[in-house]
């Protein structure tokens, strides 16, 4: 009897990932995993962040979502090249998925991908898709113990959001808190406080991206 099923399934996942990862490199495109939980705030820091982007840097957006398209919708309002991957259910997106939305982007035209993940703290920290590297968003709502809670995620971000600090009076949130649970998990970690409901925070965002780029 076999039983080593899912470790098959993320070796055959990693391997693609590598493909990917070597392919955007050669197209000298960066691009970033984009995760945190439902309604953290990923689609809106992307609505806020795209149009502040110089104009040499055109960026494409790959969209993940369990059942809708209305995050895509949201961003082509950006004017972002937009392609929608309906998991159908699945809690993540993988390699798979991502290799065969690359082919409905053009990728000559681009510096910048931007893979919005499924709103998940836990399934989409063992899929690579390639990435030049992952954003993690969590906000001031969701608490500040999150870091600790869900450590395989946090503990993979290049850089974490902390994001609705328009709301933090309204909350028990504790800046401290989630600084101090996120050294402890992931010290390299980048960590920017922002608000895409006001802006705030914004410049340095787009300092760290463009910084980043090839
Ligand atoms: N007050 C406040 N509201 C925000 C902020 N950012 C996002 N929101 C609101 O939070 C809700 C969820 O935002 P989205 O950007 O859709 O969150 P998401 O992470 O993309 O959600 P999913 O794709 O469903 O996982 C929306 O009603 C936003 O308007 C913020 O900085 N402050
Ligand atoms: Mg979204």
């Amino acid at each position: 009897m076999k039983v080593n099923v899912m470790s098959d399934i993320l070796k055959a996942n990693d391997l693609l990932a590598r493909d990917i990862k070597d392919f955007l490199k050669q197209k000298a495109v960066v691009s970033w995993n984009i995760m945190g939980s439902p309604g953290s705030g990923k689609t809106s820091i992307l609505e806020r962040l795209i149009p502040m982007l110089p104009d040499t840097v055109k960026a494409a957006v790959i969209e993940g979502d369990l059942a809708t398209s209305n995050d895509a919708e949201r961003i082509a309002k950006t004017g972002a090249q937009t392609t929608q991957i309906n998991t159908n259910g699945a809690c993540h997106l993988d390699a798979a998925m991502i290799r065969a939305a690359l082919d409905a982007i053009d990728l000559d035209k681009i510096s910048l991908l931007f893979i919005e993940n499924v709103g998940n703290l836990v399934c989409p920290s063992g899929y690579k898709l390639g990435e030049t590297g992952r954003i993690i968003v969590s906000s001031t709502a969701e608490g500040d113990d999150k870091p600790e809670k869900y450590p395989s995620i946090f503990k993979t971000g290049d850089l974490v959001l902390i994001n609705k600090t328009d709301l933090m009076d309204h909350t028990n949130f504790n800046m401290d808190v989630f600084k101090r649970g996120m050294r402890k998990i992931n010290p390299g970690a980048d960590m920017l406080l922002v608000s895409a409901a006001h802006g705030s925070g914004f410049e340095k965002l787009l300092d760290w991206v463009t910084q980043r780029l090839h």
